[in-house]
């Protein structure tokens, strides 16, 4: 299910360098841009909130319905057949939802964004994925997931915690009108994204 199209950089504070990029675009703006431009492949520069932030719809993700438990996204999205002669598609798409911050405390900025997977049948499914700055480039390193057809409202980083805020349902709840709001808050330890309330 399609929650509007994607929208990336507003959901977060840029840091001060990040506004003075936007204010001076210049020789730093270009070449900002330019490596924004290949996504993952933004490989030996330092990372910062803006090159992270435009890497993310272009990133690898492992994905467990993928053909090769990877879905590397173009745009945002990656869209294989659903099986064999199927005429269904499986869509992981990236939403709007992101938070950046240091997840795992070596000072460079990572993400936390959320994933909807269509596996081309009933459901979408959401999950919340972390992606750390690493020397050569961005990298998913864990998943929680969220779960099917959930309506996610906001995601945060704030000193390393990683928190989503949605509607699940409960009895009474048809899936595609969740209803029970919750507040979940994660910890990226040993790359392993872990509920802590
Ligand atoms: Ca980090």
């Amino acid at each position: 299910m399609e929650r509007g199209p994607l929208k990336v950089g507003f959901a977060f504070s840029l840091s001060e360098e990040g506004r003075e990029g936007m204010r001076h675009p210049g020789l730093h703006g270009v070449l900002a841009l330019a490596l924004a431009l290949v996504g993952c492949a933004d490989r030996g520069s330092k990372p910062t909130a803006v090159t992270l932030m435009k890497a993310l719809p272009s990133c690898e993700y492992r994905c467990a319905m993928a053909t090769g438990g990877v879905a590397r996204l173009t745009d945002g999205v990656y869209v294989e057949p659903a099986g064999p002669d199927s005429s269904t598609q499986l869509t992981v798409r990236l939403t709007e939802f992101f938070g950046l911050g240091d997840l795992n405390g070596d000072g460079d900025v990572d993400a936390a964004a959320v994933l909807s997977t269509d596996p081309g049948g009933s459901g979408t499914f959401y999950d919340l994925v972390a992606v750390v700055s690493e020397r050569d480039g961005p990298r998913h390193v864990a998943t929680a997931s969220l779960g099917d057809r959930v309506l996610v409202e906001a995601v945060r980083v704030a000193n390393g915690w990683v928190t989503v805020d949605l509607l699940t349902h409960d009895s009474e709840d048809s899936m595609s009108a969740p209803s029970v709001p919750l507040k979940q808050t994660y910890r990226l330890i040993d790359d392993e994204l872990l509920m802590v309330r």
